[in-house]
């Protein structure tokens, strides 16, 4: 199997063949060897899953303006909207299953003493996979918040019967998921910033990193001396200063990498 990759800039350039097996040997060696692992995770890591990514050619911002629906003023404005598309959403959602790039990262979280999985996708692949050293950056669409007392819980897979659904105590249920504009939990934000400060090693997978905070973790962990490794089948901002880069399918690239660890 070929892999394409890229090398940052000033590491010797060697045949594209040698280039393929010295990089993902390289990388495989840096991982098997790493205390501590941290993995960044967006939503082409669940595209090869069949659930869609939000930007690009069939994002789900294509269709949908997300200023209409993934902001706290558009569930104000209009609650019913903003509950059928993540009702469409949790449906497809429901009809698909981790992939081999899922896989990987739980079977990884098992080899690795310090290992952290941060991801921003909130369709629960990740944890059906098995991963359990997770952060939600953004929460999870299998979960509801009251607005008013901020009880969360969970969501079972139908279709809700009432839409907008409410609380025992009168008030809205809303999807539990950090719109924009919104923060995200501090604890989880210190826990992800921490694991990228201290990582020896961090993947970032299927992201397009141009979503913040989350996007600046690849820096950060660059800065504190992490090896830096991509796997996107676009160019983001951090390829250019990604240690190693690959582009290609996160379901063949990651479990080719995690093959021997
Ligand atoms: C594959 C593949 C395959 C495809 N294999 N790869 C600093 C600078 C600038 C702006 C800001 C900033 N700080 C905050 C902001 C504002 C804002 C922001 O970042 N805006 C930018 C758009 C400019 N951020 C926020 O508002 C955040 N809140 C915040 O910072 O609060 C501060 C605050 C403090 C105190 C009080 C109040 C506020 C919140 C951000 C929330 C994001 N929410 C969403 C929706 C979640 C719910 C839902 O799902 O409905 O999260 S938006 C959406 O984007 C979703 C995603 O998690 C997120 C990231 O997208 P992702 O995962 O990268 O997906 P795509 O589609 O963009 O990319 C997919 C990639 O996969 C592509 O690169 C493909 O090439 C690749 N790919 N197939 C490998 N098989």
């Amino acid at each position: 199997m070929r892999i394409a990759c890229r090398i940052s800039p000033g590491r010797k350039r060697l045949s594209k063949m040698a280039v393929t097996s010295d990089i993902v040997t390289e990388v495989r060696l840096r991982v098997q060897r790493a205390r501590s692992v941290a993995v960044l995770t967006g939503a082409g890591v669940s595209a090869e899953s069949g659930v869609p990514t939000f930007r690009g050619a069939n994002g789900l911002w294509r269709s949908y303006r997300a200023e209409q629906l993934a902001t706290p003023q558009a569930f104000a404005r209009d609650p019913v909207l903003v509950w059928r598309w993540y009702d469409w959403r949790r449906q497809r959602i429901a009809a698909c299953c981790p992939n081999p790039a899922h896989a990987a990262l739980a079977a990884l979280e098992r080899t690795v003493p310090d290992f952290l999985l941060i991801t921003q996708n909130v369709d629960g692949l990740h944890r059906q996979a098995g991963s359990t050293a997770l952060v939600e950056l953004h929460g999870n669409l299998w979960r509801v918040r009251c607005t008013a007392e901020e009880t969360v819980q969970d969501l079972p897979a139908v279709l809700i019967d009432t839409i907008p659904p409410c609380c025992a105590c009168g008030a809205l249920q809303r999807p539990d998921v950090v719109w924009f504009g919104e923060p995200l939990s501090e604890a989880a934000v210190t826990r992800a910033s921490q694991a990228a400060e201290r990582c020896e090693v961090m993947l970032v997978v299927g992201t397009s990193l141009l979503v913040h905070p989350a996007a600046a973790l690849p820096a950060l962990a660059k800065r504190r001396g992490a090896y830096l490794v991509e796997v996107n089948v676009e160019p983001t901002p951090v390829t250019a200063y990604a240690d190693a880069a690959f582009q290609q399918p996160a379901g063949i690239v990651l479990p080719r990498l995690m093959h021997s660890c």
